[in-house]
């Protein structure tokens, strides 16, 4: 099944620390420029003003390309830098309050962390879902399930939601998962912590796109 309604297949999530003490916004350039389609700034450490004026630099440098920003777990901030959306976790702001108190929020992503959650409200009303983690990973570690291929094949026997897969996810296993039906690959090291993120970022492209074309 293919998702024609999700056009992004390249996902870059953002994390400093991983990016080898380079700057954060020259990373997503390159990235941008390699092939990633889609950009969620996802700081978990960050005051929220400081958030926003590194939102607000983002969102200007994504808007010269036409990449839409998502802002993890911040509505104050998605809303104030008018990002196209929202990510939010299971233990964050629920979707439905974030369709409440954000009604032109468009693109709504929620991490599908227990098979239960799909079923759920928060599933139904969101735009995309994110299959968190796929592979376990040291870039995050407080996780619990770790869904692998047969995870990501069965999950996708269950909902037609355009389906995110994330974690641990690499040049070497990306065209795999694509395969076992993920709709959009997102990456944290292997695009933040390459040294040419400009060349991970088409590589990984390339091996999605054709993986995504031969489903
Ligand atoms: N959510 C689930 S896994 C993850 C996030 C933010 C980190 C993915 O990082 P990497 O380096 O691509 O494995
Ligand atoms: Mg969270």
């Amino acid at each position: 099944m293919k998702n024609k309604e999700f056009p992004h297949r390249l996902y870059l999530v953002t994390d400093e620390a991983a990016c080898l003490g380079r700057d954060l916004l020259w990373v997503v350039e390159e990235a941008v420029k390699g092939g990633v389609d889609l950009v969620q700034l996802r700081e978990k450490h960050l005051a929220d003003y400081a958030f926003l004026l590194k939102a607000r630099r983002l969102k200007s440098m994504l808007d010269k390309y036409d990449i839409p920003l998502v802002i993890n777990d911040n509505l104050g901030v998605a809303k104030q830098c008018q990002a196209r959306g929202i990510h939010v976790g299971n233990t964050d702001v629920p979707p439905l309050e974030v369709r409440k108190q954000w009604p032109e929020c468009g693109l709504l992503g929620y991490s599908i962390e227990y098979e239960k959650q799909l079923a759920s409200e928060n599933s139904l009303v969101s735009d995309c879902l994110a299959l968190s983690p796929v592979f376990s990973t040291g870039t995050k570690t407080d996780t619990v399930t770790e869904w692998k291929l047969e995870g990501v094949s069965r999950i996708r026997a269950l909902t037609t939601k355009p389906l995110i897969a994330i974690g641990g996810i690499t040049m070497e296993n990306a065209a795999e998962v694509i395969r076992a039906g993920a709709d959009c690959i997102a990456v944290v090291s292997a695009i933040c912590s390459a040294k040419d993120p400009a060349g991970a970022a088409a590589q990984l492209r390339n091996a999605i796109e054709k993986a995504y074309s031969s489903r």
